[in-house]
């Protein structure tokens, strides 16, 4: 009974339990049963792992095919009635807990020019990364942004925020990243409804860009203490900038191309305490080497295409498509044009990883740093 699948080469050796069922231990397990115990060395195998072997699976999530299904949900259902018109990404090894990967939810949200959906707060921290059309905007504890495609904004824990399209606007549609499973999973979620369900705007649209996005000024006169940034929308066009004069003052990473992460301008650290955000640029028929490391990631295409191969597996991409690669799965990313940039946005909770001293990283060595591809 003490076999796992965990890792079959090292399995049995000593150190390690192996204890054969007997009639005796048997019926002695099913008194400690009784009594809410059990004898460690049954599952001392299975929750002491080698080393992580992540239940979600990788993922690629089209965009082409999906966003028909996302566009019909506008026919189907209300903002006022749904609260929020989102379709979530399953990830099939984690239905149980809603899960895009890991400890991580996403989901795609639609409104049509002239919605409104509703405010409310919870502890769950969340983030959108705008996909297509004109007019969107969040209001977070007042300040409303105008969002744009491949605009990052944050809704971090316990902000009221609400969401609308601009009655001019397009329909739109936005990728939601939130670490619900996670707050879950630490039993420490709770939920408000705004009691007006709707908050005042007090502040000059755009204000936090205005204030604390400036080329590497801070205010002298504002201070911030939040455990998150102070910047709520990072705009694509000046991501786009810093990353290709990044890309264009160095080498590039064997892994990653080109990768920054989106900071709290006020001490450079990770935008919310439990999701972590980047955008990377992958040069022009940039083949990158394959590493792993702990942590949860799902990466939107922003812009360009390619594939990654993830755990042997390979996954082409366009712009749009969404792919998720789980703790400790090997991945390797392909730019496929030789005249264009790829960029993917990635959002994940390195922050958590880090701050409990879980981060580990490791590079392939074998075959050359790339992955044997499994046949399908
Ligand atoms: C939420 O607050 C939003 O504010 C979207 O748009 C999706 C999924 C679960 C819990 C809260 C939003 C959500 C969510």
């Amino acid at each position: 009974m003490n076999s796992t699948d965990y890792d079959t080469h090292r399995e049995n050796v000593a150190g390690r339990s192996d204890v054969e069922d007997t009639p005796e231990l048997v019926a002695y397990y099913k008194e400690l049963e009784r009594l809410n115990t059990a004898a460690l060395w049954t599952v001392a195998n299975k929750i002491e792992p080698w080393q992580p072997k992540s239940v979600s699976v990788p993922v690629l999530w089209r965009y082409q095919g999906l966003r028909e299904h996302v566009l019909r949900s506008v026919s189907l259902v209300t903002p006022e009635k749904a609260g929020r018109r989102v379709i979530y990404l399953d990830n099939p090894g984690r239905r149980d807990v809603s899960a895009a990967v890991g400890w991580l939810y996403s989901g795609l949200q639609v409104m049509h020019p002239g919605e409104i959906a509703s405010a409310h707060a919870h502890s769950s921290s969340a983030l959108r990364f705008i996909m297509e059309g004109k007019g969107a905007y969040t209001i977070v504890d007042g300040h409303k942004m105008a969002l744009g495609a491949n605009d990052f904004v944050l809704t971090p824990n316990g902000t009221w925020h609400e969401h609308g399209v601009e009655a001019d606007g397009l329909p739109c549609i936005w990728q939601d990243g939130l670490d619900i499973p996670l707050v879950n999973a630490l039993e420490a979620g709770f939920f408000t409804v705004h009691p007006d369900l709707h908050q005042a705007v007090t502040h000059p649209v755009d204000d936090s860009v205005a204030l604390w996005s400036a080329a590497g000024l801070r205010p002298h006169d504002l201070g911030w203490n939040k455990p998150y940034s102070p910047l709520f929308k990072y705009q694509w066009e000046p991501t786009y900038e810093a990353l290709r004069r990044y890309a264009a003052g160095r080498e590039d990473s064997p892994f990653d191309g080109a990768l920054m992460h989106y900071t709290n301008p006020v001490n450079g650290g990770h935008v919310m305490a439990t999701i972590g955000a980047s955008m990377q640029l992958l040069r022009p028929g940039f083949v990158g080497k394959a590493h792993r490391h702990t942590g949860s990631f799902l990466y939107q295409v922003a812009k360009g295409q390619g594939y990654s191969i993830i755990e042997g597996r390979r996954f082409d991409w366009q712009e749009r498509d969404i792919f998720c690669v789980p703790s400790w799965a090997w991945h390797e990313h392909v730019n496929t044009s030789r005249t264009d940039d790829a960029c993917l946005f990635c959002f994940n909770d390195l922050p958590v990883m880090e701050k409990l001293s879980l981060y580990r990283e490791e590079a392939l060595v074998d075959n050359g740093g790339h992955q044997p591809l499994i046949a399908a």
